[in-house]
């Protein structure tokens, strides 16, 4: 391996943080290039949980390089909460690098979120309400701040000034609640300033020599997939883009570099937040899942919408991603089945749909079409060859790389690292 990534193919929460995590074993350096602290992926290590939210989650070996790219937006206070519950649980950080580049998450960033998620009334996204709309809008906008205008005091004092400025404009008139105190801010951020300092690089740079070096490197996507802010189902999508492409453009490395795209999906579909989801189960199967799998989210402990493993899904994000390999994660969460089914694609006004439609009011109306394959009804967590699984088992993940067109590369029958099966 030179370089490889981690990508979600569906609406998140796929296990992308495990599948980081193991193929961390054999990397130099991992890099997170999008979204923020809405992110959640737990890692169990020797049965010890860990709960990473902003810091990449290679963050766990101590020996590796961990860069927080270009691309994502950072909120400071996570950041360093963060850091400090990591040492507390026994976790070294000593080679972790924050990008110059990467945007600030400012408290009128999280309050224009939960002030918009409540004006919105029904037609709400379902964000985790972490500001990181606001914060991408702002850098779209060429009014964000940035970690290097934060390690420059007279130059966060005026774009902080400025932001303050219009942004109160915005509460006092708009949501009609009291503006913040610029001086408030102004000394909460300097003091995170000279904190972040010492991990604030030019990762561009820094990201480009450890490739160009040799080293092993490896991009972890936050989200996925059907959240991107291009591809997905807009607008109930995050702001960032988890596709493969962000990973180049959030850590400034080319795409000629990329190789190994591993496309994380779960045995099954979940959403958390607001939108379309064909293949839901809204009714005994999905409360199965949900209870089964635990399927809770990891920062705001949202309850997730549960259903079939939608192929329809897979397959575009195989396209938009050009997949290297599968890793199919929770395939123990079926093991009680008596049938499972995979959506494989959906009817609207009698007819296949041939591509996953743009249109929300098509989604919407599409009737997904289903086949069923028998379940295995035998444990699997314990498996640890690809042999060593039920017939049924191994038939299900076949078919779905048939579905989807794109060969199979990892077996995952539990949180552990050790609970992997790799077939390639
Ligand atoms: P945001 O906060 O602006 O990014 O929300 C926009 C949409 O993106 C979804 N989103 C997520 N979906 C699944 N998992 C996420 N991370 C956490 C987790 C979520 C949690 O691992 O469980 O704890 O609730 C994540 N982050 C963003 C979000 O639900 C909106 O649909
Ligand atoms: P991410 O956001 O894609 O990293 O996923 P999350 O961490 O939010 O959710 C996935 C959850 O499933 C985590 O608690 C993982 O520890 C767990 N997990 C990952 N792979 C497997 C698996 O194969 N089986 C089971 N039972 N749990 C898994
Ligand atoms: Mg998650």
């Amino acid at each position: 391996m030179a370089t490889a990534m981690v990508i979600g193919t569906q609406w998140g929460d796929e296990g992308k943080g495990k599948i980081v995590d193991y193929l961390a074993q054999k990397a130099d350096v991992v890099i997170r290039s999008q979204g923020g602290n809405n992110a959640g992926h737990t890692v169990v290590v020797d049965d010890k949980a860990f709960g990473l939210r902003l810091l990449p989650s290679g963050i766990l070996f101590s020996d590796k390089i961990c860069i927080i790219g270009s691309g994502v937006v950072i909120s400071p206070q996570v950041f360093l909460q963060e850091i400090e519950n990591m040492r507390s649980q026994g976790v070294k950080i000593s080679k972790l690098e924050i990008s110059t580049r990467a945007h600030v998450i400012m408290p009128y960033h999280v309050r224009i979120d939960e002030e918009d998620e409540k004006l919105k009334g029904d037609a709400k996204i379902g964000t985790t309400k972490n500001g990181i709309g606001p914060c991408y809008a702002d850098k779209i906008n060429r009014v964000g701040i940035r970690i290097g205008d934060l390690m420059d005091a007279g130059i966060f004092e005026e774009k902080l000034r400025m932001n303050i400025d219009l942004k109160n404009r915005l509460f006092e008139k708009y949501y009609g609640c009291q503006g913040l105190d610029y001086d408030a801010v102004l000394q909460e951020y300097l003091g995170y300033a000279e904190k972040l300092r010492p991990y604030v690089k030019d990762t561009d740079y820094s990201a480009n020599v450890y490739v160009t070096e040799g080293k092993k490197v490896l991009f972890e996507g936050a989200q996925a997939t059907m959240l991107d802010i291009d591809h997905g189902t807009y607008p109930f999508v995050t702001s960032s883009n988890p596709t493969a492409g962000g990973a180049c453009t959030g850590s400034g490395v080319g795409p000629r570099r990329m190789q190994n795209i591993v496309g994380v999906v779960k045995a099954y579909t979940t959403r958390v937040g607001a939108g379309p989801f064909p293949a839901e189960q809204d009714n005994a199967v999905g409360e199965y899942l949900r209870n089964t799998g635990h399927e809770f989210g990891t920062v705001t402990g949202r309850p997730r919408r549960c259903g079939w493993l939608d192929t329809a899904v897979v397959k575009y994000a195989a396209m938009l991603n050009s997949l290297d390999y599968l890793a199919i994660t929770r395939l123990d969460i079926l093991d009680d089945l008596d049938v499972i089914k995979i959506c494989t694609g959906y009817k609207y006004k009698g007819e296949m749909l041939q591509e996953y439609p743009a249109s929300l009011k098509i989604l919407e109306a599409a009737e997904p079409v289903y086949e069923e394959m028998p379940g295995w009804k035998t444990p699997v967590s314990a498996c640890r060859t690809y042999e060593e699984l039920p017939e049924a088992a191994r038939q299900y993940v076949e078919r779905i790389s048939e579905l989807v067109g794109v060969p199979l590369g990892i077996v995952s029958v539990g949180p552990n690292r050790k609970q992997t099966i790799i077939l390639k």
